[in-house]
């Protein structure tokens, strides 16, 4: 039998695209630079952000949005610090929808803000492959994950802006190349900055509190 109609299914990566426009028009309206943090389970995401925020007072206005699939534990560790902070819980989903981040990002005091942290659901492969209307993608490495992964899991590091390196105090426990990873990084994406730290020592930080700085002042300036 001919069908008189034609059903048409939505390509879920156009809407995001969408969503992600509308994040770009409202952070520019606001002068807000959005960063969208990413890497595996237990990189070290919410520890960077910890030891983010204690560096950032004065220097730069923030709020983090935090994504994870099912508790909010990792805000309370920021709402812990007295930094302004809302949880995305994503019900399962490996990574945070272009139009969740937006419906809260619309809630946050933009005009009190320089810059909102997101961290994405942990996971290195799928919140690399949308936009989220974030003005950079920050890829997060920690050095007990081996100096292999930008080879392996090449697309976050061919779309991040920066690499931060971390965990670099347990290097001396682990047999981890630390030469051999920055190669690897290098041949997906030869002009990335990598920011080798710790934030248990505090080593590195501020290279990466310096980039921050910049990135987010030459973003809400342009
Ligand atoms: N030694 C050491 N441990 C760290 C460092 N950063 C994080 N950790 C530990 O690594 C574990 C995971 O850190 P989190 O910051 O919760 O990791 P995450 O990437 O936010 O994890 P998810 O949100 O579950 O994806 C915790 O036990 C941290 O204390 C570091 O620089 N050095
Ligand atoms: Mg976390």
């Amino acid at each position: 039998m001919k069908r008189t109609t034609i059903k048409v299914y939505r390509d879920i990566l156009e809407a995001d695209g969408q969503w992600a426009e509308q994040t770009r028009e409202l952070a520019a309206a606001h002068h807000v630079a959005v960063l969208n943090l990413i890497g595996a389970p237990g990189a070290g995401k919410t520890r960077l952000l910890e030891a983010t925020a204690s560096r950032l007072e004065g220097r730069l206005r923030f709020a983090v949005l935090e994504g994870d699939v099912e508790t909010t534990r990792d805000a309370e560790r920021l709402h812990a610090l007295g930094v302004p902070v809302s949880q995305i819980i994503t019900g399962g989903a490996c990574h945070l929808s272009a139009q969740v981040v937006h419906t809260a990002l619309r809630d946050l005091a933009l005009d009190q803000l320089d810059v909102v942290l997101v961290e994405n659901v942990g996971n290195l492969v799928c919140p690399a492959e949308l936009d989220i209307g974030e003005h950079a993608k920050v890829a997060v490495l920690s050095v007990t994950e081996g100096e292999d992964k930008p080879a392996k899991y090449p697309l976050l590091f061919r779309q991040a802006k920066v690499v931060v390196l971390t965990k670099t105090d347990l290097l001396p426990h682990l047999t981890f190349d630390l030469p051999q990873c920055l190669a690897y990084v290098r041949q997906v994406n030869s002009q990335l900055p990598v920011f080798p730290l710790s934030p248990v020592t505090g080593d590195g930080l501020d290279a990466w509190i310096d980039w921050l700085v910049r990135t987010v002042r030459r973003a809400v300036t342009s």
